[in-house]
């Protein structure tokens, strides 16, 4: 995945035509699409493919079961044209060597959610978050999944991963996080949703939030 404008855009609607009209609108802005249970529960696995002609594609169904059917579920997720999937860390290093496995077969990325960005998020995964994040290291992931509405919790998990992992943030916008805050305390981009797909012109929400990430968290870059 090429680092451009840092963004990936949440693309949480539930109709085929739309999706695909805010990728194509604001792909000039945004380095990958995230599509998730929303989108394909409306609309079937196959509107994966049809959106990579757009964005790569990080497929986030935050798998979490034992290694056999994380192993199968993955290798739908890459037959359908994913470009990389999301796991969850806390069903431990079997569960998840399984889904780097298979993406390693297939020549694709597994990111691994440390800790989510609500303030549930905080009661159970939190306390667990930086163990999440050496196993996730050790197990040789692509990346993280950070809350952008903690910024202190990305640069803590950046330091204990350094250069090893790339981090990618949700909670921007719409859960209060601000874009560039986050990429300052080291992710490496910013997951937006709402901010950008229920916009009026999800175009210029997206040029918007690339220009403030561009600018810095003082507007002084
Ligand atoms: O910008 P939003 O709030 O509309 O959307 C954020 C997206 O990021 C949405 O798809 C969430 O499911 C997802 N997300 C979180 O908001 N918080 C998390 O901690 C983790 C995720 C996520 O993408 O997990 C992989």
């Amino acid at each position: 995945m090429e680092k451009k404008s840092c963004m990936i855009l949440a693309l949480d609607v539930s109709d085929r035509e739309e999706a695909l009209k805010i990728a194509e609108d604001v792909s000039e802005f945004v380095d990958a699409v995230k599509v998730g249970y929303p989108l394909v529960l409306a609309t079937g696995l196959g509107i994966i493919r049809e959106l990579s002609e757009f964005a790569p594609i990080i497929a986030d169904f935050k798998v979490a079961d034992i290694p056999n059917t994380n192993r199968l579920i993955c290798e739908q997720v890459f037959e359908a044209g994913a470009d990389a999937v999301i796991v969850q860390g806390f069903t431990g290093r079997d569960s998840l060597d399984a889904c780097i496995e298979v993406a390693s077969e297939y020549g694709k990325d597994v990111f691994v959610v440390s800790e989510m960005s609500h303030p549930g998020g905080a009661e159970f995964l939190q306390p667990v978050g930086e163990t999440i994040a050496r196993m996730a290291a050790q197990a040789g992931a692509f990346g993280l999944v950070a809350p952008a509405t903690r910024p202190e919790r990305v640069k803590a998990i950046r330091e204990i991963i350094g250069d090893k992992l790339t981090i990618i943030s949700p909670g921007v916008g719409a859960q209060g996080g601000k874009a560039s805050d986050v990429i300052a305390a080291g992710a490496d981009w910013v997951i937006v949703g709402r901010s950008i797909y229920r916009a009026d012109s999800p175009r210029e929400a997206a040029r918007e939030i690339a220009a403030e990430i561009e600018a810095g968290p003082n507007g002084e870059n």
